[in-house]
């Protein structure tokens, strides 16, 4: 079980999450380790932010950023990282408003970030891991995606995607994080290559996700154009900076060096 000592918080990132944003607080605040919540709410039109408020005020954990319009996912997740640095949190989790994440997860994944992990995923796609009620077209575009940013970007990780993760505090320190160039879905691509960048340790568990039971999918082509985009981008940096690392380690071996 997790150290008493640690105190972890769970950005949560919603538009128009009405029906699960208060199911959802509330299954994070019954699991048995004390946690926090912090609901990034860009002025859902449906109230969502308005009931994070009330939660906010019957509960001591659970706290709210109201933003003034729908400024997408990847600036919601900054802003929520920002809180929690601003604050004494040392692990900060991300997740889904829908339920595709299911709580229950959450004390594994603090548990695997102890010793093992700098980034924990909750992931679909190692040993234990699946998807519920997900059609195919969805299956092969994560697949695909997937497969697409590990094959140009080199990350390590079974589950590139997902939107599920426990960071360390520190790892999040050392991010600059309003250079990353990416909003929207693409920006968990560009955090855990950065991450990778960094030297950190990537651990997964295994969860099953399941399709959003209720609520609509903020996700659409362009968004999913705009990922291909990012990766495409992040590949060429890449590129780049292996060729530059080549050129500084001949220059501390010496360009004769070797051939001696
Ligand atoms: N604050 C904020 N939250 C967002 C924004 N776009 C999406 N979200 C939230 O981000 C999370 C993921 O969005 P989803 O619509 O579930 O996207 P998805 O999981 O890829 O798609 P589905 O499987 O169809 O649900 C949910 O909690 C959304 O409410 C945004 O622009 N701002
Ligand atoms: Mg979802």
């Amino acid at each position: 079980m997790t150290k008493p000592e640690l105190k972890p918080i769970v950005v949560v990132p919603t538009y128009n999450e009405a029906e699960n944003i208060r199911l959802l607080v509330t299954d994070i605040l019954t699991l048995p380790l004390s946690i926090d919540v912090v609901v990034v709410d860009d002025n859902s039109p449906d109230g969502t932010g308005q009931i994070a408020q009330e939660l906010a005020a019957h509960n001591a954990a659970v706290h709210v950023v109201h933003r003034e319009g729908k400024l997408g996912l990847g600036t919601a997740y900054v802003a929520g990282f920002k809180y929690a640095l601003a604050r004494d949190y040392d692990r900060i989790m991300t997740m889904d408003a829908d339920f595709s994440h299911h709580p229950q997860y959450i004390p594994a994944m603090i548990e695997k970030s102890q010793f093992e992990a700098d980034v924990v995923i909750g992931s679909r796609y190692v040993r234990g891991g699946g998807t519920r009620g997900c059609a195919l077209p969805r299956k092969v575009l994560s697949w695909g995606a997937n497969a697409f940013a590990k094959v140009v970007l080199g990350l390590r990780a079974m589950d590139c995607t997902a939107g599920f993760r426990c960071y360390r505090r520190e790892v999040l320190e050392a991010i600059e994080l309003d250079a990353i160039f990416s909003n929207g879905y693409s920006f968990l691509i560009e955090m855990l290559y950065k991450c990778q960048r960094q030297g950190c340790l990537v651990g997964e568990v295994p969860i099953i996700f399941e399709n959003r039971r209720r609520g609509a999918s903020k996700i659409s082509r362009r968004e999913i154009f705009k990922a291909l985009e990012t990766v495409l981008r992040l590949g060429v940096e890449r590129l780049f900076s292996l060729g530059r690392r080549e050129a500084r380690g001949r220059e501390k071996r010496g360009p004769l060096n070797g051939t001696r």
